[in-house]
């Protein structure tokens, strides 16, 4: 049988822009993709728009990569400036920020269940933004399916609930203005920590009551998930939520998986370089480190088809997420796969909801302790490295002798998990779990959306910026 090429063009019910082009073939009986391309349709440039200015405002801006991660930017962002001049933040500005940004991941989660996810299963309302979408196999009930749209629609209020309960230390959601180098811009008070904790406690209940078991719900629907979408079964978490002053004892733990198995491997930043050899920039910045990284875009470019860098880890392409974090930290070790990643994700908002309520009770009201002065130290690097609900987050920058920002770089979750090929030709994280992804139906390839839906990605975080007057997909 002739191989037949469908372009997935744009990729909806994700944030951002993504073009996926796959190849489908008949293999051993079974008609399925046997060739792949994840596609970044935009040039971030974020990096480009940070040098020259004082180093306080990357948090602000680098919050503006996206409205569903800007917590996890400024997060990163900070953590980079004091790790550039070596300074600690006070207990209650690291408990503070871990609320606001707990709250970040559990909207986040809400999200890609409900709004994202759901509908490649569930027929749902006759109406936008459920139609149109791809001709599926349906398994679900009538009954069932009332429910999850049911629960749907409550999400909706949810994802608004996280985000009133993360402003109330944040003074605004999203791209808070809250996370200062130093410290935290508010102090809590009884009132606001009542307020915080009632909200919590809410989401903390459709968590309990409809998150999980819908999860449960549909992995039990849809077990044959739990075999497809594996990919290479690397796993990168570079931890997150400081549990107290040590900067080792947190909540996920940092390190790596190999090939699904066995024990976790150690994390060490200096192993991280990006290649370009696939993407749209240029081939004399090629396998850099991010501490001296460059984004010099090369456009047009022999062989490149993304904008997504491709970062390795000793030259080894590793997914992020959730069921890394919580792999890593050794919550779930049920396996690799579309629907553990779904049931991961699930899973990790409760223990983050859980531990948000400890946090909070760590809290005394009135404590003015949440900054210290940040100065700018010169001719300086720093690193901040952290999680965002898809993954891990790093922001690199040094600091001229000025005390502006003279080089900045940042490497998104999705860029790790939605990175092209590299120079030695191996595919991106999400190319290699969507090989082999049976295709019933080539003009509605919903079993490859599953798939890239499974690992949430954000282009947005990836790309951005287009040329007004060359604006088409490629
Ligand atoms: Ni735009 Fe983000 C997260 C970051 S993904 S959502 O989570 O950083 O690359």
């Amino acid at each position: 049988m002739p191989i037949i090429v469908a372009a997935i063009d744009p990729v909806t019910r994700i944030e951002g822009h993504l073009k996926v082009d796959i190849e489908v073939d008949t293999v051993g009986g079974v008609q399925q993709v046997t060739g792949v391309k994840t596609i970044g349709t935009l040039f971030r440039g974020f990096e480009k728009v940070l040098e020259g200015r004082d180093p306080r405002d990357a948090a602000i801006i680098t919050s503006r990569i996206c409205g569903v991660c800007p917590t996890s930017h400024a997060q990163a962002a900070v953590l980079a400036l004091e790790n550039a001049s070596g300074m600690a933040v006070p207990g209650p500005a690291r408990i503070l920020r871990n609320l606001v940004h707990g709250a970040c991941f559990l909207e986040s989660h809400i999200l890609h269940f409900y709004l994202l996810s759901l509908p490649d299963y569930i027929q749902g309302l006759g109406m936008p933004p459920w139609t149109p979408g791809f001709e599926m196999d349906r398994r679900v009930d009538k009954a069932t399916t009332d429910l999850f749209t049911a629960h749907y629609l409550e999400a909706i209020t949810l994802r608004r609930r996280c985000h009133e309960i993360g402003a109330i230390f944040a003074g605004k959601l999203p791209h808070t203005p809250a996370f200062i180098a130093g410290g935290f811009t508010a102090v809590p008070s009884q009132p606001n920590m009542d307020l915080f904790g009632s909200g919590l406690n809410e989401i903390l209940d459709f968590i309990n009551s409809r998150y999980v078991p819908d999860v449960e719900r549909l992995c039990s629907l849809y077990s044959d998930y739990f075999l497809i979408g594996r990919g290479y079964g690397n796993l990168l978490s570079y931890g997150a939520f400081d549990q107290d002053n040590t900067a080792t004892n947190k909540l996920f733990s940092t390190g790596r998986i190999l090939n699904g198995s066995g024990a976790v491997q150690p994390m060490n930043a200096a192993s991280i370089t990006e290649d370009v050899t696939h993407s749209w920039y240029r081939n004399s910045d090629n396998g850099l480190n991010p501490a001296i990284g460059e984004s010099n875009a090369e456009y047009p470019k022999s062989d490149a088809y993304s904008w997504l860098k491709a970062p390795r880890y000793a030259g080894i392409p590793h997914e992020c997420g959730p069921l890394a974090r919580m792999w890593v930290t050794g919550d779930y070790t049920n396996g690799i796969s579309v629907m553990d990643r779904i049931r991961a994700r699930s899973y990790e908002a409760l223990k983050i909801a859980l531990a948000m309520k400890v946090w909070l009770g760590e809290l005394l009201a009135g404590d003015a302790t949440v900054t210290h002065d940040w100065t700018a130290p010169q001719n300086v690097t720093g690193m901040g490295l952290t999680e965002a609900p898809r993954g891990a987050l790093g922001h690199w920058l040094n600091i001229g002798s000025g005390g502006k920002i003279a080089r900045y770089q940042v490497i998104t979750p999705t860029c790790w998990t939605i990175s092209p090929r590299d120079g030695a030709n191996q595919p991106g994280p999400l190319e290699q779990a969507l090989f082999g992804t049976p295709v019933a139906n080539v003009s509605h390839p919903v079993e490859a959306l599953r798939v890239i839906h499974s690992v949430d990605p954000c282009l947005d975080c990836a790309t951005h910026v287009m040329h007004a007057r060359d604006a088409h997909h490629r």
